[in-house]
């Protein structure tokens, strides 16, 4: 009898092993957001997002799988190509904090960046997200974490001054417990300034964690925090390039 129940408990293991999802094949992910401000200057000028928001906040760039080595895969499956049927009910949540601050097109187009990171990353993590699940954790985190107000917390505002790289670092650490990595670009006068906000999560996307590898992103000790691109109080839209394209 107790023979019995012991092969049972191990058959009932194996199908719960059998049937549970694929584990994750990469290490961990990078969360990242986006500074519209430094992409705008550093250029002299930048296509705003023709819906949604353009109030001053961080943006959502994307969550990237990565490799404890600094790689990370990409583009892996062109069969499930990003579908925006399947997250018809995010887009409203999607246009506030997920928009593209363009260079390159005017006017940007709403949905580009979200095609492109889901082709490029989201391909890349389906054992453990389809594309409605994929969507929906980078807006879940971006509600559970607003930068912008935890560094304006610890002093640091988007006013063109000058803040040491290790005060933004733990300011946010302070907050979820793990130095993030910060990517800087530059203004059009050299100056490094805070661009991108890599924020580290475990393989499934659940919990912060101490980044693995920590991306070198061509920082200085100090770094401008740039100001958010201004509105053109005459035409309502902002002062950059929108009508280069639209004419
Ligand atoms: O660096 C260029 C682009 O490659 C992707 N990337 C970069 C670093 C890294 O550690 N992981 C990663 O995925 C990003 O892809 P994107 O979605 O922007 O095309 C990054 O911008």
């Amino acid at each position: 009898m107790r023979g019995i129940i012991i092969v049972s408990l191990l058959s009932l293991q194996s199908l719960v092993v059998s049937s549970s999802p694929t584990s994750p094949d990469f290490n961990f992910f990078y969360w990242v957001n986006y500074w519209p401000g430094a992409i705008c200057d550093s250029q002299n000028g930048c296509c705003p997002p023709t819906k949604g928001n353009t109030a001053s906040d961080f943006i959502i760039h994307g969550l990237w799988p990565q490799f404890n080595n600094g790689t990370w895969p990409a583009f892996c499956d062109q069969t499930n190509l990003f579908d925006i049927s399947k997250i018809s009910d995010l887009v409203c949540q999607m246009e506030k904090k997920w928009t593209e601050w363009g260079v390159w097109a005017c006017p940007s187009n709403e949905t580009n960046l979200w095609e492109h990171e889901w082709n490029k990353h989201g391909t890349c993590v389906q054992s453990i997200f389809d594309h409605h699940s994929y969507f929906l954790t980078n807006l879940k985190f971006r509600h559970k974490l607003n930068l912008l107000n935890i560094l304006i917390q610890k002093g640091i505002k988007p006013t063109d001054g000058f803040y040491g790289l290790d005060e933004i670092k733990n300011a946010i650490k302070c907050v979820i417990g793990f130095a993030p990595g910060i990517e800087c670009n530059e203004d059009v006068k050299g100056n490094k300034q805070l661009f991108q906000i890599y924020i580290c999560l475990d393989n499934y996307a659940k919990e912060f964690v101490e980044c693995p590898y920590v991306p070198d992103k061509s920082c200085a000790s100090k770094i401008k925090f740039p100001k958010f691109p201004e509105r053109d109080p005459l035409s309502e839209s902002l002062s950059v390039m929108s009508s280069v394209s639209t004419t």
